[in-house]
C-alpha cells in the first residue's frame, strides 16, 4: 500500500489544498510548501483533461501525492486520471450506494473492478504493465463526496460500501441541498455533517471534509474528520495579495 493511503485509511491527519489553477507552476509552488497532499480540481476549475497529467508531473517533483476531483461519474474520467499517475480520485456528489460502487469499479482493476489496463504514464507508459498491476488496487486512494440531501439521507448505504477509502464532506454543496445556507442555518449544517461523520466512522471510514480556512480544523478534528482540504490556491494566493496590501497601506 501507498504511504498515502496507509495514512488515510489509519485516520492520520493530512492537511491538503485544491490546485484550481491551470498551471504546474502554482501546483509546483503548492507542493513545495509542505502540504500533505493536493487535490486537482476538475469539476470546478478549467483545468481540462491534457493539462492533469502536467500538474500531478508538478507535484511529482516534490514527491507530494496529486489526487484529482473529477468532474463526474464516469468511468472513462477517472481512469484518465488515474493512467495519468493520479494517486486517487475524489468523486463529487455521491448520493446513492450504486454510484459508490460504480467509482469503486472504475478505480479497481479486476477483480476487484474493472478498470482498463493501458500504456499510460502511471504504467510506465506500457513499459512497466506487471508492476503497475501488482500494486495499483492497493495504492490509489478512492474518496467520494457526500454533499447532497439525498447523499445523507442514503449515508448508512453509501458508507458501507466497499472499497471506498474516504468519505468526504462538501459543506457547500451541502448547506445549499439541505437549504441550510449562511448563519440561520449553521446548526442544521453543522447536525449534517457530524450525522456523516459518526456513520462513516461507525463503518470504519476515514471522512474528510472541505475548509475555506484551517480556523475549525481542530473541532473537526475532535468528531474524528482527518483528511482536510484547506481552500484553493486561487483563494490562497488572493488572501495573500489583500493581507499584504493591507499590511504595506497601513505601514
Ligand atoms: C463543497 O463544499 O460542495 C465541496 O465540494 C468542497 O470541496
Ligand atoms: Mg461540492
Amino acid at each position: 500500500m501507498s504511504d498515502f493511503r496507509q495514512k488515510c485509511l489509519g485516520g492520520e491527519r493530512l492537511i491538503g489544498t485544491f490546485a484550481a489553477v491551470p498551471h504546474p507552476v502554482t501546483v509546483e509552488v503548492t507542493a513545495a510548501a509542505g502540504v500533505d497532499f493536493l487535490c486537482i480540481d476538475a469539476e470546478h476549475s478549467q483545468i481540462g483533461r491534457e493539462l492533469i497529467e502536467n500538474l500531478i508531473r508538478a507535484s511529482d517533483v516534490h514527491r507530494v501525492p496529486a489526487i484529482v476531483r473529477v468532474p463526474g461519474h464516469a468511468p472513462e474520467s477517472i481512469a484518465g486520471v488515474l493512467d495519468a499517475g493520479a494517486a486517487g480520485v475524489l468523486v463529487p456528489r455521491v448520493s446513492t450506494a450504486a454510484q459508490a460502487k460504480a467509482a469503486v469499479m472504475a478505480t479497481r482493476y479486476p477483480p476487484l473492478g474493472e478498470r482498463g489496463v493501458g500504456p499510460g504514464r502511471a504504467a510506465g507508459y506500457g513499459y512497466r504493465i506487471p508492476d503497475y498491476l501488482k500494486r495499483a488496487n492497493d495504492e490509489i486512494l478512492l474518496a467520494v463526496q457526500i454533499e447532497t440531501a439525498e447523499g445523507l439521507a442514503k449515508v448508512e448505504e453509501i458508507v458501507s460500501v466497499e472499497g471506498v477509502d474516504v468519505i468526504f464532506i462538501g459543506p457547500g454543496d451541502l448547506s445549499v441541498s439541505i437549504n441550510a445556507l449562511g448563519p440561520q442555518g449553521a446548526e442544521k449544517l453543522e447536525a449534517a455533517i457530524l450525522t456523516i461523520a459518526k456513520a462513516a466512522r461507525a463503518a470504519g471510514k476515514a471522512v474528510g471534509i472541505f475548509r475555506p480556512s484551517p480556523d475549525d480544523v481542530g473541532k473537526w478534528t475532535d468528531a474524528e474528520i482527518s483528511f482536510y482540504l484547506i481552500a484553493s490556491d486561487t483563494m490562497i494566493l488572493g488572501a495573500g495579495v489583500a493581507s499584504a496590501v493591507k499590511a504595506a497601506r497601513s505601514a
